[in-house]
């Protein structure tokens, strides 16, 4: 198998639909999850590229994992639920410093999933009354609920991000392009994000080959100095 080209990392508390979003991506469907246990990856090609995209745990036991799926990031997609203001709440407080392992360009969405839940949300989401024939068995309408979570609050959380990562707010997309809406279950705004997120990554790696491979010191290359029986005491 060919190493991917770049890497996108998914991040985000536990049940705000991080493996929905990729199954709905990837897979095309709304399956039932289970809660994830560590992370697991998907390879997508884009154009000539292949990038892998990596679903990790929201769960507070798997949280120590969180940097080592960050590590050399091209791009982080931190993920709330539009219904719960503390998942957003918790991206500033547990999941960003995760990130401090990504690429050193690494770029930023944030994602409030869900959106088919909320009054405001429904009809733009396509969410019908009543049914979803997605899911296995139909399954029935959840009731409405105003949305917890503007969009707003996202893009201040954005430039929150900026600040912390000492990034020039000119220098980056901006909070506009970065924050989105979606629904795993109805589909809702999910491959406009991920495609988002590939157009911006092809030109980082892009650039990562034309600088070459990092400097690195060959230790196997540097010959190893003759011992002379004096040795040290001599
Ligand atoms: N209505 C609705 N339910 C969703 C949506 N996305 C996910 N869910 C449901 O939310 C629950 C959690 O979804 P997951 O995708 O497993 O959440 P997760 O973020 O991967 O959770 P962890 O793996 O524990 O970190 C499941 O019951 C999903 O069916 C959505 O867009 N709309
Ligand atoms: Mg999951």
């Amino acid at each position: 198998m060919r190493k991917p080209d770049g890497k996108i990392v998914l991040l985000g508390d536990m049940n705000v639909g991080k493996t929905s979003l990729l199954q709905r991506y990837m897979e095309r469907r709304f399956p039932d999850t289970v809660s994830t246990v560590g992370g697991a990856f998907y390879l997508k090609q884009w154009r000539s590229f292949n990038i892998s995209i990596w679903d990790t745990a929201g769960r507070e036991q798997f949280h120590g994992l969180g940097s080592m799926y960050c590590r050399g990031a091209a791009a982080v997609i931190l993920t709330y639920d539009v219904n719960h203001l503390q998942s957003l709440v918790e991206l500033e407080d547990r999941f960003l410093g995760l990130t401090d392992t990504a690429s050193k360009d690494c770029l930023f969405a944030i994602v409030g999933n869900k959106v088919d839940l909320t009054e405001e949300g429904a009809a733009e989401s396509g969410e019908k009354e009543g049914h979803d024939p997605s899911k296995a068995g139909g399954g029935c309408a959840s009731p409405r609920v105003p949305k917890q979570v503007q969009l707003e609050d996202a893009m201040a959380l954005y430039k929150k991000i900026l600040k912390y990562k000492m990034l020039d707010e000119k220098d980056v997309p901006a909070a506009e392009q970065m924050c989105f809406e979606t629904s795993a279950k109805t589909g809702y705004n999910v491959d406009l994000l991920f495609e988002t997120l590939f157009d911006m990554v092809v030109p980082m790696i892009l650039q990562q080959r034309a600088e070459g491979p990092p400097q690195t010191v060959d230790i196997t290359s540097s010959k190893p100095t003759k011992r002379t029986r004096s040795g040290c005491c001599a």
